[in-house]
């Protein structure tokens, strides 16, 4: 039964009228999986409400920071309570050295950082600072992964670039670029020969270690430690952007689960408990060279913002609290739905490869391993949109992207392992 979605279509034509696409970022306009998104009104644990009435099993988490689910009270009561003693100062809190102490506590290789308010934002800046560190230009990035939409990261990108099916963006001058290096992910060869090519010019390695803006994309053994070694022979510096997988992969992030300790690191998502937060940090020689203490330049109104603080406060204390429960159970719900779903295809002839790492996981349509960008494409994108819409029509809101993961909550459980498998019994057909 298709869904009634008559006011959300009346909002949709008001928001087109009023916003280029209808949206405030493009893959929620779901160009690429066909159909019109539904209009959002509220959201409780793993469920979403649209503006029709209509209930769907949230998938995709507003892209990775509901790791605890929607409206955790613990959270809305922070943000209640702050709200209270005003939205901004645009000066020093207490908040910020609390929030920074439990994100080291996390995160040992930060001995220091600086808060922003997007994934752009850091991961723009830890780029800077890099450069700004070393004296070099060039930047190692990987096809498919997203580090924001800084003009220099959108090379051969991932998420709503990889979605859309465009090269980068117009807008960005050849010359911005010019000092990105854009090489396949999980292969070592290619970053040495880049250094062989380019000894002493390039200032740093910006990775998602575990990829999630291509489709979940696990590293290859061996593969980060290779990217440490390599960036440190050569005097560079190695950054994971751990903004998808920062307290997700496990409290530690893809850096405690596979040991690597980088120079700087990228936070975000669930860092501001689902308000506009982002940090960076790392190496406290590399950090001071940041302004006031040195000439690299970073600034905003809005960083440290008390209500994010706030947020991020009470969802980090909730994850360290429970970690060793939380972690473990989030994998094991994340294997239950990504592997019971695996099995229905497979029962019916259709090539799916499942790739899960903790909490996140991604549905490729594909009969190939995925192990990088190229395999990824290999996917048959219109038959992940067929999928996405009926899975919609039967109350489960996957990411609107082949090319984006699935994130699991602390809200799901037994209940919702059925849900959606039961969904996709329906849902997938040859
Ligand atoms: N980094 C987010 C997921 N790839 C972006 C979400 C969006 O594009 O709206």
């Amino acid at each position: 039964m298709p869904l009634n979605l008559t006011r959300s279509r009346q909002l949709q034509q008001r928001a087109e009228s009023l916003l280029p696409g209808g949206v405030d970022s493009p893959v929620r306009a779901f160009r690429s999986v066909g159909g019109d998104p539904p209009f959002l009104v509220r959201a409780e644990g793993a469920y979403l409400y649209d503006e029709d009435g209509n209930r769907y099993l949230d998938m995709f988490g507003s892209w990775g920071p509901m790791i605890l689910g929607h409206a955790f009270p613990p959270v809305v009561e922070a943000i209640r309570e702050a709200a209270g003693f005003s939205a901004s100062f645009g000066a020093s809190t207490a908040a910020e050295s609390t929030l920074a102490g439990l994100v080291q506590q996390c995160f040992p290789s930060l001995e220091k950082m600086r808060f922003v308010n997007s994934g752009t934002e850091a991961c723009m800046t830890a780029i800077r600072l890099a450069r700004g560190f070393t004296g070099r230009k060039f930047v190692i990035k990987f096809e498919g992964c997203y580090h924001g939409h800084s003009d220099a990261m959108l090379v051969k990108a991932g998420s709503g670039v990889a979605t859309l099916g465009i090269p980068g963006s117009a807008g960005v001058p050849d010359e911005t670029v010019m000092h990105t290096i854009a090489l396949p992910y999980n292969d070592l060869e290619a970053v040495r020969q880049a250094f062989a090519t380019r000894p002493r010019e390039i200032a740093c390695i910006i990775v998602e270690p575990v990829v999630g803006n291509a489709g979940t994309i696990a590293p290859l053994i061996g593969y980060l430690e290779g990217l440490r070694d390599i960036a440190h022979q050569h005097g560079a510096l190695l950054i994971l952007d751990e903004v998808m997988t920062g307290f997700r992969l496990s409290l530690g992030g893809a850096q405690q689960l596979y040991s690597i300790k980088p120079d700087l690191t990228t936070l975000g998502k669930i860092i501001g408990g689902g308000l506009p937060c982002a940090a960076f940090g790392g190496r406290a020689d590399i950090m001071n060279h940041l302004a006031p203490l040195g000439p690299v330049y970073q600034a905003g109104t809005l960083s440290g913002n008390p209500l994010a603080m706030a947020a991020g406060i009470a969802t980090i204390e909730h994850l360290i609290a429970n970690q060793h429960t939380i972690y473990p159970r989030l994998a094991k719900t994340t294997a239950e739905i990504a592997s019971g779903v695996a099995a229905i295809a497979t029962e019916r002839g259709i090539k799916l490869t499942t790739n899960q790492v903790g909490s996140m996981f991604t549905w490729f349509f594909t009969g190939n391993e995925v192990f990088d960008y190229a395999s990824a494409a290999t996917s048959d994108t219109a038959a992940f949109g067929r999928f996405h819409r009926a899975m919609l029509e039967n109350g489960v809101w996957l990411p609107p992207s082949q090319f984006e993961a699935a994130f699991v909550s602390i809200a799901h459980g037994e209940v919702e392992v059925a849900l959606i498998l039961e969904a996709a019994g329906k849902a997938l057909r040859r």
